[in-house]
């Protein structure tokens, strides 16, 4: 018997063969949202306990078989799906998905990595309590893929990214061995801080089996503005305002293109995007007030007069109740799904000084213009945070396919090489994956490369940790 299938059958034994899954039709597995690489793998497992986590990595590592961890696979980078190789183990978290325990006095909550989390944010509310990370892949992601990726999001700009969500970690190292972590304590310097070596990494030094997060008072009110600028300059101007006027209130600062918004229109036109089509920009922020609603409306009216007598705001709307502010988050929200009904598409997940961007901007437009005719630009994003997903169309009516297959290292050449003049990261927030694989060479320092490795040597010594990601062997 070979060695797989005598992996399959401990697997099997260990963890029940109905969640060794090796027949039918795996795709939602095997192949990334973006639908870029279509993997296979030898077995995709579902264990449902840390124990079994731990007894499928021990099984792999003795087999030399190599494990790909996986959440919701909303990933951006082809980071989260196996290779085409056929030996690959998909170790899918999403049946450890419950709530652990919430903790009121310490404002903590500790979960399984396979908890969703539009599911952690309802328990939270309903408990009173605000975990403000938030996607719009939030339906499907899980816990454990955002710390994997150290997601960002709508909300970054007044609570940063996942890390500084997380408190405690569990984590079933590339040995089986299990790291118990779930502190919840806000000070410990007890050497390494060994969470921060995990989140970021993923899935390339160990499995994420659960995580203690911050919580945080629910506010009396979250009121949202969408506003018509006349330029990127406009918006990064209102974002000052907003900081100026808003302060800690302000929880969500995106600015969308009026091409992103266009394909909104198109694509899901019993939509109503407010000033479509009137304004080079728009902005949708958010204003999260513990005093009151009545304050919240006060402080965005003086805000809203201010910016429109700069001229940095030429219209705005308030929303006057949480259906309509879900709407306006909800065309935000819409403009990665109307991509992806356009066609395939080169995204750039870039970051850059907030003060730089318009420059920034102006100046890779004409670049990309002058060497892509017809090219289309879908600029929009987390301006709040200086992370702007730069993505680029196919020209209308082409072959988009081949324009990814003969374009998208010709324009990520363009791209990267204005992020690195303007200071700035070729990953805000998706990670590398596999999909930039090779860009840290161009982008990372000699020595800061070394200490990466090390660290994937040291503690994944077989390489059995989703191999081909983040760092080339
Ligand atoms: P997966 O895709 O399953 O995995 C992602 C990575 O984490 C992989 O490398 C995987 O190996 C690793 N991983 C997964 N689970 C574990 C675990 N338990 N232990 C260790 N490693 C693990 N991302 C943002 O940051 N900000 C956004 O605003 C944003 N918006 C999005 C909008 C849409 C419509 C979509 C489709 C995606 C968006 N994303 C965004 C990308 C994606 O949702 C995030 O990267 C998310 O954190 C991935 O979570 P997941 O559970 O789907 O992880
Ligand atoms: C978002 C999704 C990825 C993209 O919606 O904020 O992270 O560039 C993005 O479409
Ligand atoms: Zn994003």
């Amino acid at each position: 018997m070979n060695k797989y299938n005598a992996l399959l059958n401990t697997l099997r034994e260990g963890i029940g063969a109905s969640h060794v899954l090796t027949e039918g039709n795996l795709s939602a597995y095997e192949q990334d949202w973006r639908k870029r690489e279509h993997g296979k793998a030898l077995a995709v497992v579902r264990p449902a306990s840390t124990a079994e986590v731990a007894l499928v990595v021990k099984a792999c590592v003795a087999a030399g078989v190599s494990i790909v961890p996986q959440g919701g696979n909303t990933g951006m980078v082809v980071g989260s799906t196996p290779d085409a190789s056929g030996t690959q183990v998909v170790l899918s978290l999403q049946r450890m998905n419950q709530v652990r325990k919430l903790d009121a006095a310490n404002l903590t909550i500790t979960v399984d990595a396979g908890c969703v989390l539009q599911n952690l944010q309802e328990t939270c509310e309903q408990a009173g309590f605000l975990f403000p990370l938030s996607l719009a892949s939030e339906g499907s992601c899980t816990i454990g893929g955002n710390l994997g990726t150290n997601a960002g999001g709508t909300q970054v700009v007044r609570y940063g990214n996942t890390r500084e969500l997380c408190l405690g970690l569990e984590v079933v190292t590339a040995q089986g061995e299990v790291w118990e972590g779930l502190t919840g304590l806000r000070k410990d310097n007890t050497g390494y801080d060994l969470r921060h070596l995990f989140i970021g990494s993923e899935g390339t030094l160990g499995v994420i089996t659960a995580a203690t997060m911050r919580l945080y008072p629910l506010p009396a009110s979250q009121l949202t503005a969408f506003a018509a600028v006349p330029s990127l300059e406009a918006a990064v101007q209102l974002l000052g305002l907003a900081h100026k006027y808003l302060s800690a209130g302000l929880t969500g600062f995106e600015v969308m293109g009026q091409f992103a918004l266009s394909l909104v229109t198109k694509h899901f036109p019993q939509m109503r995007v407010p000033f479509a089509g009137e304004a080079a920009y728009c902005v949708v922020l958010e204003n999260s007030d513990h005093e009151s609603e009545d304050h919240a409306r006060a402080q965005f009216e003086r805000l809203l007069e201010a910016a429109m007598a700069d001229g940095c705001v030429l219209d705005a709307v308030v929303a006057e109740n949480l259906a309509q502010a879900r709407a306006l988050w909800h065309i935000r929200e819409s403009i990665p799904l109307a991509q992806a009904q356009e066609g395939l598409n080169i995204k750039h997940d870039i970051s850059i000084a907030v003060s730089r961007i318009p420059d920034f901007v102006r100046e890779t437009d004409a670049a990309l213009g002058a060497a892509f005719a017809g090219v289309r630009l879908v600029n929009y994003g987390h301006l709040g945070d200086g992370n702007l997903h730069y993505n680029v169309q196919a020209p209308v009516d082409s072959d988009a396919e081949a324009f990814l297959k003969n374009q998208e290292k010709h324009v990520n050449a363009v791209v990267y090489a204005a992020v690195q003049r303007y200071g700035g990261s070729i990953s805000a927030e998706h990670g590398i994956g596999s999909l930039k694989l090779g860009k840290l060479e161009q982008h990372k320092s000699p020595v800061a490369l070394q200490l990466m490795r090390s660290i994937k040597t040291a503690i994944d010594p077989q390489n059995t940790m989703n191999p081909g990601r983040v760092l080339r062997r």
